[in-house]
């Protein structure tokens, strides 16, 4: 015989299990809201450092197929107390950073690309150290699609991934001397 409890309990575990699955379904999408709208991701990378170094900067593509113009506003990061978005200009002959202070507007059907002599992510002070192959999250807010975290690898050379040869051998030691200008000026 069965036992009278359980079978009494039985209708509203049943309850309970169909209320936890609505509530996943109804939270869910909510969390995922930017990529699930149509904000997709690319190439997300991080510039290692080296020990005890001040900043980093990181990469990454934005694609908005979301209907609207989504607006990158602010970044966070666990490693980095704080982090601006930065672009760059010619100043007297000299590349100078400056903060995007009313955020990076990313138009709907446009892809844009924070990638090294340009726009990136600016994190500073760092509490640790980046090494080469490391993941963060970084979390992104978007006006007005909301906040979206997502993994940055770490990377010496970060970049676009081209399998040309001669541009490939060229861009390093670009990159490589972009590199060490970067900690330099921090
Ligand atoms: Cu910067």
């Amino acid at each position: 015989m069965a036992n009278p409890i359980i079978l009494y309990l039985r209708p509203f575990l049943q309850c309970w299990a169909a209320l936890a699955v609505f509530l996943v379904f109804l939270t869910g999408p909510a969390f995922a809201s930017c990529q699930t709208d149509g904000l997709k991701f690319d190439h997300a990378q991080l510039r290692a450092t080296p020990p005890n170094a001040p900043v980093s900067a990181g990469y990454l593509q934005i694609i908005n197929t979301t209907g609207q113009t989504q607006t990158l506003v602010s970044a966070s990061a666990p490693f980095a107390k704080r982090a601006e978005i930065h672009d760059m200009k010619h100043d007297s002959g000299v590349m100078k950073m400056y903060e995007i202070e009313r955020g990076l507007a990313v138009p709907d059907r446009q892809t844009v690309a924070l990638m090294p002599k340009g726009r990136h992510l600016m994190f500073m002070d760092l509490d640790r150290q980046l090494k080469e192959d490391d993941i963060f999250s970084v979390t992104l807010e978007f006006v007005p699609c909301g906040r979206v975290t997502l993994p940055f690898h770490v990377t010496r050379l970060p970049g676009l991934v081209h399998t040309h040869g001669e541009t490939h051998t060229k861009g390093h030691k670009q990159k490589d001397h972009d590199h060490k200008q970067h900690d330099h000026s921090h």
